[in-house]
C-alpha cells in the first residue's frame, strides 16, 4: 500500500464504454484531470469503434428512414451486436459494492432530458456507463427499447442546439460526470460550491472573480474584497451572484426558494425590480 498525501480517500472506480464511429473524437480523455484518473485507474475509459460490429465490406452503420424524410437512420442490429459485446466483457471491477453485470446506458440527443449537475452527481455514483454515440438523425428507436427491458438507458441532451453527433455531448457529460470522482479533482472542495451544486447557494449563478494585481489597465478590484472584512466580503458576493443571476438567467432567479433570502436579498431584488417565485400566484 502506497502512502497518500493526508485527505486523500481511496477511489471506488468506474468503468466507462463510449462506442462511436469517430473514436478519435476522445483523444482529449487522455488528458488533463480524466487522464490522470485514467492513469491511476479511478477510471477505466474503454473507446469502441461501432464498426468493428458491422459485416458488409463497406461497413454500414445507416440507413434511409421508414416514413421518409432527410438524413439517415443508425441501423440497429450494429447497435445491438456492439452493446452485446460490451456487456459481454463486463462486469465492471473494482467498484466498493457488488460489481455491476449491466452498465447503465446514456444516449446523447437534442431529444432527450436536460443533462444537469444533479444527473452528473447520479451518474458520478455509479460504477458502469456505458455511452452510445448517434451521428445522422439517431439511433433506431428500438435500441433504446430493447436494453430499456434490462437496464436503465437514458437519452440526454447537453443543450438546445444541434449538433452533428453525440460525441462532443459525450465529452461534455464526461467532465461534468469525472470531475465529482472521489480523487479525480484535485481539490476536494472545488465541487462544492458549484453555481448548481446542491447547497445554500443553489440556483444562484457565481459573481465575478479577481485575483493580484489590485489595478490591471486602469481596472480596479472592488475595494470590498481588499477590506479583509469576512463578513462584508460574503454580502458583497451574495449581492453580484443575485444580480448576475437576475440578468442572465431570470429563469433561475424566479425559481429560488424566498424562504432562502433574507432582507437584504429581498430590497436589493426590489431594486432590480425582480419577483422571487410562482408568477401565477392568485392575488
Ligand atoms: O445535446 N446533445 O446531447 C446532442 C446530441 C447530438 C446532437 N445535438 C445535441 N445537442
Amino acid at each position: 500500500m502506497t502512502a497518500r498525501p493526508h485527505g486523500e480517500r481511496t477511489s471506488p472506480g468506474m468503468r466507462l464504454d463510449i462506442v462511436s464511429i469517430f473514436p478519435e473524437y476522445f483523444a482529449p480523455l487522455d488528458v488533463s484531470l480524466i487522464g490522470k484518473a485514467r492513469e491511476r485507474g479511478t477510471l477505466d475509459v474503454r473507446i469502441h469503434q461501432l464498426r468493428d460490429w458491422t459485416h458488409d465490406v463497406h461497413k454500414t452503420v445507416d440507413d434511409t428512414p421508414y416514413g421518409g424524410g432527410p438524413g439517415m437512420v443508425m441501423k440497429p442490429e450494429v447497435w445491438g451486436e456492439a452493446i452485446d459485446a460490451i456487456i459481454a466483457e463486463g462486469p465492471a471491477v473494482g467498484g466498493v459494492g457488488a460489481p455491476a453485470a449491466t452498465p447503465r446506458i446514456i444516449v446523447p440527443t437534442p431529444s432527450g432530458r436536460p443533462f444537469t449537475q444533479e444527473i452528473a452527481q447520479e451518474l458520478a455514483a455509479e460504477p458502469w456507463l456505458l455511452f452510445a454515440c448517434g451521428r445522422y438523425e439517431g439511433i433506431d428507436s428500438r435500441v433504446m427499447r430493447e436494453y430499456g427491458a434490462r437496464m436503465r438507458v437514458d437519452e440526454l441532451s447537453i443543450g438546445d442546439y444541434v449538433l452533428a453527433g453525440g460525441e462532443v455531448a459525450v465529452l461534455v457529460m464526461v467532465e461534468a460526470i469525472g470531475r465529482l470522482l472521489p480523487g479525480v479533482l484535485g481539490n476536494v472542495h472545488s465541487a462544492v460550491d458549484d453555481s448548481f451544486a446542491p447547497g445554500a447557494m443553489r440556483n444562484l449563478l457565481e459573481g465575478p472573480v479577481y485575483t493580484k494585481p489590485p489595478v490591471w489597465r486602469g481596472h480596479e478590484v472592488p475595494e470590498v474584497l481588499l477590506s479583509g472584512h469576512h463578513g462584508k466580503i460574503a454580502r458583497w458576493r451574495r449581492d453580484e451572484a443575485l444580480r448576475r443571476t437576475v440578468a442572465n438567467r431570470p429563469e433561475l432567479a424566479a425559481a429560488i426558494d424566498p424562504e432562502t433570502l433574507d432582507k437584504h436579498d429581498r430590497k436589493l431584488l426590489d431594486e432590480l425590480a425582480f419577483r422571487v417565485g410562482p408568477e401565477d400566484m392568485a392575488n
